[in-house]
């Protein structure tokens, strides 16, 4: 049984970035774990009494919520567009008396079985048609039995004529047949977490072992990290000794990369977590979890509310911070926490997420008093998402978009201040988002990562950062060089009241000068500070070098592109 013992929080370094008054997050935890029923049951009160102007009797999941005339059309693909591999088409549906269900085809033929679930989609594997001219349709039933169908919308199959692109990441759950699992692994709980795939293991008990066997040069293990986490060993194939990895964490963070392994040669490997019972002085347990494993590793950037780069438009609150938000509880001493996560039930109150990437997930919350929101990708087809869930979820990933091209995008999501006729209220959460990039990431303790001896100071386990670490500076001219080989290199660390500024060259040319200072509320966690493409093909040198003006600079990655 995960428990938690004392009453003080762990100790952190006052001269660190992100010390904190932790013992908050220590006394939350425990609070939930004990009171987690009760708790919920408040929250459903005070949501379903402060829904706001709308009618209590809004009409169920329906994309305007003003009485329009039934309107069924496919969002996505877009019309015209040239589609290939796995795409996922969807709907968006308004019709009056409730919709019991879409069924999509091409060509007239059905695509999989009807979808009853809010928001309407279906993964189709466009290899199974021929290369070529296809019509797409959606069917929409309604509760009589009323039938719906689009407008045809007309795409181009390409597979053939494809050029190979890199292999898609694949997601492993811990219950995959790939993945073994000795004795002493049980459900992990709280289940109000959102599990990848509803589910994971969790064990304390030295020597339980997880083995998954796998073919790729790279793979990340999802997991957790908590206050109650421990180390786990890692292994690859037949490695002896391993890597430790810490899982420790202030704060929750749930369906999280928490360890990668890179540049492997071709052919199966086997990945090992075993428990070891060790835990980092500040944890207060020696938990592990295996929720599932991505191959090849993505290059994933999780990026807070208070991101510089999220911009939020009409009312928004700070969402309760009992709930367990990514990031949530962690304060800047000595201010207050400015993370968790925001919270609207207000007709049009947007957050719009401006990123660079292949893809991006938008975690938010799942529950019986989630609202309806509309999302576009780059102001593209609206996408209607229901958030309303039997069961609370909290870090849930409630949309995501993928197969975009490696350019600057915008996210935009609206609360439309509507709900399905099961929720109690119209919560809209924006907690955090999961941005991928091409190519590949480079932890800060990697050996291509040298540091100006002496003045460094690394394993800083304070906020969410990627995979748990980074090594930060305050001293005037502490440098640090990463050595690659590639034409696009990105420097991840942190914007926030504590960081400062630095100067950065590329194989020993100055070529910018960068302040990372960012005012209270923003605080920017495993953010692009810098990215150059273009270089010529090969090995380069970056070199960043710390440069007075703010207390801290941090190294966090950095990602490469061939
Ligand atoms: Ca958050
Ligand atoms: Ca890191």
């Amino acid at each position: 049984m995960r428990k938690i013992a004392g009453s003080n929080g762990p100790a952190v370094a006052p001269d660190s970035v992100g010390a904190s008054r932790f013992l908050t997050g220590i006394r939350r935890w425990r609070a939930k774990r004990h009171a987690a029923v009760l708790f919920l049951a408040g929250a459903l009160v005070s949501c379903g009494g402060g829904g706001g102007d709308t009618n209590g009797d809004a009409p169920p999941a329906t994309g305007d919520g003003g009485g329009g005339s039934p309107s069924v059309s496919i969002a996505s693909p877009t019309p015209g567009s040239t589609v290939s591999g796995n795409i996922d088409v969807t709907a968006d549906v308004t019709i009056g008396a409730g919709i019991a269900g879409v069924q999509f085809q091409v060509d007239g033929a059905n695509i999989d079985a009807e979808d009853t679930v809010a928001p309407y989609s279906v993964a189709w594997d466009t290899t199974t048609a021929s290369d070529g001219s296809h019509e797409l349709t959606a069917i929409a039933r309604d509760m009589a039995g009323n039938l719906f169908t689009s407008a045809p919308v007309t795409i181009t199959s390409a597979n053939t004529s494809q050029p190979p692109g890199p292999p898609s990441p694949a997601r492993v759950e811990e219950t995959n047949a790939a993945v073994t699992l000795s004795a002493n692994w049980t459900q992990a709980t709280p289940d109000w977490y959102a599990w990848s795939g509803g589910a994971a293991v969790r064990s304390a008990v030295p020597g339980a072992k997880a083995t998954y066997t796998f073919t790729a040069d790279s793979v990340t293990w999802i997991g957790q990290r908590s206050n109650v986490s421990g180390i786990a060993r890692v292994r690859v194939d037949a490695d002896p000794t391993g890597v430790l990895v810490d899982l420790f964490a202030h704060n929750v963070e749930t369906n999280s990369p928490v360890f990668s392994v890179n540049g492997l040669s071709p052919g199966s490997h086997t990945l090992t977590i075993e428990v070891t019972g060790d835990r980092n002085p500040g944890s207060q347990g020696s938990v592990v979890v295996v929720d599932a494993f991505v191959v090849p590793a993505p290059v994933v950037s999780h990026l807070q509310e208070t991101d510089p780069d999220v911009a939020f438009t009409g009312v928004w609150a700070q969402a309760d911070d009992r709930f367990g938000w990514s990031g949530g509880g962690l304060a800047t001493v000595p201010d207050p926490p400015v993370g968790g996560a925001r919270v609207s039930e207000s007709s049009g109150a947007k957050a719009t997420l401006t990123f660079t990437g292949t893809a991006v997930n938008w975690m938010g919350f799942r529950g019986r008093d989630g609202g309806i929101a509309r999302v576009q990708v780059d102001g593209g087809p609206a996408i209607t998402v229901d958030t309303y869930s039997p069961a609370d979820k909290v870090q849930a990933v409630v949309f995501t978009a993928t197969g975009l091209a490696d350019v600057t995008h915008t996210l935009t999501i609206e609360a439309l201040g509507t709900k399905s006729a099961a929720s109690t209220g119209r919560k809209i959460v924006v907690d955090a988002f999961d941005v991928t990039t091409p190519g590949r990431r480079y932890q800060e303790e990697d050996p291509a990562v040298v540091y100006s001896p002496g003045n460094w100071i690394f394993k800083n386990l304070n906020r969410t950062w990627s995979e748990g670490s980074i090594s930060e500076s305050s001293v005037d001219g502490a440098f640090v060089t990463f050595s690659f080989t590639g034409t696009s290199v990105s420097w991840i660390g942190c914007r926030k009241l504590s960081t400062g500024g630095a100067n950065i060259f590329i194989d020993g040319n100055l070529v910018q000068h960068v302040e990372t200072f960012e005012p209270a509320p923003i605080e920017a966690y495993q953010t692009t500070i810098f990215r150059i493409d273009g270089l010529s093909p090969g090995p380069h040198v970056l070199k960043i070098v710390v440069a007075g003006s703010g207390p801290y600079t941090v190294i966090d990655a950095f990602d490469v592109r061939p």
